[in-house]
């Protein structure tokens, strides 16, 4: 039985990404979920991860840390159906995930994600050009791939869990959009089942006060 050790789902988004990529493609998986910033997490981070950071994965002897290294693990375990099929549409996706993983600074630090509410804060020029950088990313690929199905690249993959935080953070922010496309790849992500469930289970984090320092 695998192990996905997370953060709180209204604050963490790099834990978000593997959560979706073993949702979607039915892998079984033990959630233990650790509250960010408090003595809690750090007194338990060390029994998981070698780098006190969420999330990381636990497959018997083997442990995974860094959302990405999750998810091609992951990958693997499913016969490498959680990247696209066709060589041209995996190494764009590749691409993404990685520009993704790397990228995007100055959206990650003004617009930190929540997973609820809604609240309105100026993003400085560097954050606008992320925000621009990733509709036009959207828009291009959902261009291309529309008639191979609803996600990035037609079927789910594992870029789609890259950019599901970003989703999210557009919802909280309430950004404007550019591309009518990229405006309904963002309704998908948020209203994708699996997402709604996180989003379920940040509403009650939020109205239990979990995670809050006594
Ligand atoms: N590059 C890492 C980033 C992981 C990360 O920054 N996790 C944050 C929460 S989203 C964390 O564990 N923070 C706790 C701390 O730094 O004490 C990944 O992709 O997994």
């Amino acid at each position: 039985m695998l192990t996905l050790v997370i953060g709180n789902k209204n604050l963490s988004s790099w834990s978000l990404r593997p959560w979706l990529v073993l949702k979607h493609f039915g892998i079984e998986f033990e959630e233990v979920k650790l509250p960010l910033d408090t003595p809690a997490f750090h007194r338990d981070i060390v029994k998981y991860s070698p780098t006190r950071r969420v999330p990381v994965l636990v497959d018997g002897a083997i442990t995974i840390w860094d959302s990405l290294a999750i998810a091609e693990y992951l990958n693997e375990k499913v016969q490498g159906r959680a990247w696209p099929a066709d060589a041209a549409a995996r190494a764009l996706a590749r691409a993404v995930s990685a520009e993704m993983h790397s990228g995007f600074a100055a959206l990650r630090t003004h617009w930190p994600m929540k997973a609820t509410g809604t609240a309105s804060v100026q993003l400085p020029p560097e954050g606008e050009a992320d925000v621009a950088r990733v509709q036009q990313l959207w828009h291009e690929i959902r261009s291309q791939y529309a008639q191979r199905g609803p996600w990035l690249f037609g079927e789910y993959s594992i870029a789609d869990a890259m950019y599901a935080p970003v989703a999210l953070r557009f919802r909280h922010y309430g950004a404007k959009f550019s591309s009518e496309v990229a405006a309904a790849y963002q309704q998908q992500l948020v209203h994708d089942a699996h997402m709604q469930a996180w989003i379920a289970d940040s509403q009650l984090e939020v109205d239990n006060n979990w995670g809050t320092p006594a």
